[in-house]
């Protein structure tokens, strides 16, 4: 009998809803209109399916289809928003002033 792998048709975004950083990367991918499922956790006992694909243990992280994992909030957000900006958040926030400073933390 073959029984054939389930295919991930969506991303999946493990997140916590008081998570402020959890939050901005909900609030991205909705503004952006990406559907996503979401798993929500409780930080004092993370799924191990969460652990292992980001050992870190912070929420947000989210699992592409393709596989790629997301494990930062801006990171989820700058991939949700160059897909889609309608309301131009990524746009006004590349300024010279953003960009440099983005460009002093490393980012
Ligand atoms: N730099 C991370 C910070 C994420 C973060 O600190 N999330 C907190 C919740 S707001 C967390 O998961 N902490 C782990 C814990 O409490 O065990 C991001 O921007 O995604």
């Amino acid at each position: 009998m073959f029984y054939p792998t389930p295919v991930m048709q969506r991303p999946l975004l493990y997140t916590y809803r008081r998570c402020p950083y959890a939050m901005r990367a909900r609030m991205a991918l909705i503004i952006a209109g990406i559907a996503f499922d979401a798993h929500e956790v409780s930080l004092r006992d993370k799924p191990p399916e969460m652990l292992a694909l980001s050992p870190k243990g912070s929420v947000p992280v989210m699992l592409l289809p393709d596989g790629q994992v997301l494990e930062q909030s801006w990171d989820i957000m700058q991939w949700a928003l160059i897909q889609k900006d309608p309301d131009g958040w990524w746009a006004r926030a590349q300024t010279p002033e953003n960009l440099e400073w983005f460009a002093r933390k490393g980012l």
